[in-house]
């Protein structure tokens, strides 16, 4: 796990851990013994730390936390390489994060490639570094702008690096042999500079940004643990020596490790790497070339997804019928990039680069020379179906054909081709180019190779794309309509909109979905219950007297003056009770948790319908998809972890009672829950079945 050379005085080990060098017991142990035999060795002056792969190092083994730990810690070991009385040099060629940063900064000095990128994610996984990097970080470049780095655990590209000081210098070129330089430097000048020994960056004014930053971020996330154990960290580096401040960190790490918000966290960080591989899709299925795509439909989610081509370097055709609505589409995509441009977030040559490798057409003849054609019209199987024959008489052949319908049958949508094998679902999620999720949505005659084709193109993309089966609404959105018709039904019998929006955000979601309606457009639900079925009596009435939600100022709130938050309205309020008298419902109060349970529990029921039916290949596939795409709060590691968490027998028993009280016989648990509950067993359990 770590090769050792020594040449010319100066020892080299290279960690080799595929494929993110994940410092684990067995390298941890590895990379421990290279050090002590390089410090034996007394034909080494010095020591290059250098990793091979595209990853330096991708931090601690995140599997390992929560078992018993196995020696050496990596505290223990980057406490020796701190002492190592030869110099230490990291050659950081790729990402070096969480523990990678702990380690290189336990070095004596740090190169990094141009490519590189630093930071401390460990937020994002519910805990704070663990291995010195609260305190190594902060005297290395000032607790100022050591704690939002890890506030929002953000890496930094190697130049800003090394403009803050967390790295000595930037090369091109052989890194391997600039650290050796710079360390052979070291050793001629007999100065060994440890960060621990630093306290320069630690000054009054840093101090004093610090503790506002500090007490801002708390403010802001009142209920996160590791926000406040990173705070007292940090702190305590300033306040006490630097082995207690260690201390100091070491316990607030390991209570974190327990906490359920980073055991959820934990679960979704692997769930969302396992979407990514298939059961029964080999590995070395071939892939089609996708070098040119076109998009049909210049509407916002066909603009966006065009987006996602260009910013990933494929030039892309957008198609439309009139030039009227091609011009409109193009001209929203610059705009945005003009936005992007503006604010920093590229350069004013990618802006035009991407503009660039879009192109108008009208007519979808201009498909024909595309590898992949993603259609994206209006949302009605007739114009799709029309649009897919003739796509058949004009792709070229091995042209990858994808739909990116949200609910509809795409089976149906293969059929009227003469190689429904190339056909399959590209469920983007709004805005396209913004959100990372994609229903991969596999149909009975999808080819592998088609399959295997969409889900490279997904991560070339940088999505994060999901498979899942042919069915109403798919993963996502078929149980979020379990959650709507729940919600409605909860009006009915006497939550008011805002009580349930308040319950859904203090559950964690950033809008309930009464809010998240209002912003989305009721006309979206009422046309869609027009077209598939359905009703939604509170709703339907509101859309029915023209109030729209945000965008006609009403709604199940009000937006006066353009009001981005609603306010209550006693017109909305009168009007549910009058509905609910009507199909005859007794109303009564709520508690939060009451409502929480409503909402939620039919989801998880018809996320276990979803398992039975094979259209999720796992639990953690749905809960990627809910996390990803719907906001689900991540430290509730997505509905089907936080079931798990909830107890399935106590969910079952609920949803039976949910179908009594409601009359809705659609609320009864499924027969999976229902055998899960019965056996004592957990979601989680099913994939060692
Ligand atoms: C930490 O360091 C705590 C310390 O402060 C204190 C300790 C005492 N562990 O993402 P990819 C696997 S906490 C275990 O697809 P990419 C991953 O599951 C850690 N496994 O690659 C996947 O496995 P598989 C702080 C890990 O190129 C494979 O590697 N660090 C780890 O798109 C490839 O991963 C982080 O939070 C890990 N640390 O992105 C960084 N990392 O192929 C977490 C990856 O079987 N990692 N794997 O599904 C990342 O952000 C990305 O993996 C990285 C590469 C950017 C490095």
């Amino acid at each position: 796990m770590v090769r050792h050379e020594v040449d010319g005085g100066v020892a080299v080990l290279t960690l080799a851990n595929p494929p993110v060098n994940a410092l684990g017991a067995e390298t941890r142990a590895a990379l421990d013994a290279a050090l002590a035999q390089a410090v034996a060795d007394e034909s080494v002056r010095v020591i290059v730390l250098a990793a091979e792969g595209r990853v330096f190092v991708g931090g601690a083994d995140i599997s390992e936390f929560g078992k018993p730990p196995r020696p050496p810690s990596l505290p223990d070991v980057l406490e020796r390489l701190d002492a190592c009385p030869k110099p230490v040099v990291a050659a950081i060629g790729g990402a070096a994060l969480g523990g990678g940063l702990e380690l290189a900064m336990a070095c004596h000095g740090r190169i990094a490639a141009p490519t590189a990128k630093l930071g401390l994610p460990e937020i994002k996984l519910g805990i704070i570094p663990g291995a010195g990097g609260t305190q190594r970080l902060p005297r290395l470049i000032g607790p100022d702008a050591a704690f939002p780095m890890m506030l929002t655990g953000e890496p930094v590209p190697a130049g800003k690096a090394a403009a803050l000081g967390i790295v000595d210098a930037v090369v091109l070129g052989d890194l391997v042999a600039a650290a050796r330089t710079r360390a052979l430097e070291l050793a001629d000048s007999g100065a060994l500079p440890r960060v621990r020994d630093r306290s320069d960056k630690l000054t009054a004014e840093a101090r004093d940004r610090f503790e506002a930053q500090a007490a801002e971020a708390v403010k802001r996330d009142p209920d996160a643990t590791n926000v406040h154990a990173l705070v007292r960290a940090v702190r305590a580096g300033l306040e006490q020596d630097f082995d207690a401040a260690v201390s100091v960190e070491r316990a607030e790490f390991r209570m974190l490790v327990e906490d359920p918000r980073s055991k959820a966290l934990r679960y979704a960080f692997f769930a969302e790497r396992e979407a990514a591989r298939v059961p029964g899709l080999p590995k070395d299925t071939p892939r089609r070339a996708i070098e040119t795509a076109a998009v049909i439909g210049a509407g916002t989610m066909g603009g966006g997804i065009a987006m996602c081509f260009a910013n990933a370097g494929i030039p892309v055709t957008v198609i439309e019928t009139e030039a009227g609505a091609l011009e409109r589409g193009l001209a929203r995509v610059k705009d945005l990039y003009a936005g992007s441009a503006k604010r920093g977030s590229i350069t004013e040559a990618q802006r035009d680069e991407r503009v660039g490798r879009i192109t108008g057409a009208i007519g979808l003849e201009h498909a024909g020379a595309a590898d992949i054609v993603i259609e994206a019209a209006f949302e009605d199987m007739g114009v799709k179906r029309a649009i897919f024959s003739k796509l058949d008489t004009i792709a070229k052949p091995g042209a990858i054909l994808a739909t990116n319908t949200s609910y509809l049958d795409v089976n149906a949508i293969a059929a009227v081709t003469g190689r429904p094998q190339d056909v399959l679902g590209l469920h983007f999620f709004s805005p396209a180019n913004v959100m990372r999720l994609v229903e991969v949505v596999r149909a009975d005659k999808t080819a592998p190779d088609v399959l295997a084709t969409a889900l490279d193109l997904g991560k070339r993309l940088n999505k994060l794309p999901v498979t899942v089966g042919v069915c109403f609404g798919f993963v996502g959105n078929r149980m979020l309509e379990r959650r709507s018709r729940a919600g409605e039904r909860l009006l009915l019998e006497g939550a008011l909109p805002h009580a349930v929006d308040a319950a859904v955000t203090a559950f964690g979601f950033r809008m309930g979905p009464f809010a998240m309606g209002d912003l989305a457009g009721l006309d979206i639900g009422w046309r869609s219950r027009k077209d598939f079925g359905g009703r939604a009596p509170v709703a339907d009435s509101l859309a029915e007297m023209g109030r729209y939600g945000q965008k006609t100022g009403r709604g199940f709130y009000l937006y006066p003056d353009g009001a981005r938050t609603g306010t209550r309205d006693p017109e909305v309020e009168a009007l549910i009770e009058r509905v609910a008298a009507e199909h005859g419902v007794t109303r009564r109060s709520f508690t939060p948790d009451e409502i929480v349970a409503r909402l939620m529990y039919p989801m998880v029921n018809e996320g276990a319908r979803i398992l039975e039916e094979g259209i999720a290949a796992r639990p953690g596939d749905i809960d990627t998809i809910w996390i990803n795409g719907y906001n689900w709060p991540a430290w509730r590691g997505g509905p089907m972890h936080w079931a798990d968490t909830v107890g399935l027998k106590t969910i079952a028993e609920a949803l039976t009672r949910f179908a009594a009280e409601t009359g809705d016989d659609s609320q009864e648990p499924a027969p999976l829950l229902k055998k899960l509950a019965a056996e004592g067993g957990s979601f989680a359990g099913l994939k060692n079945a």
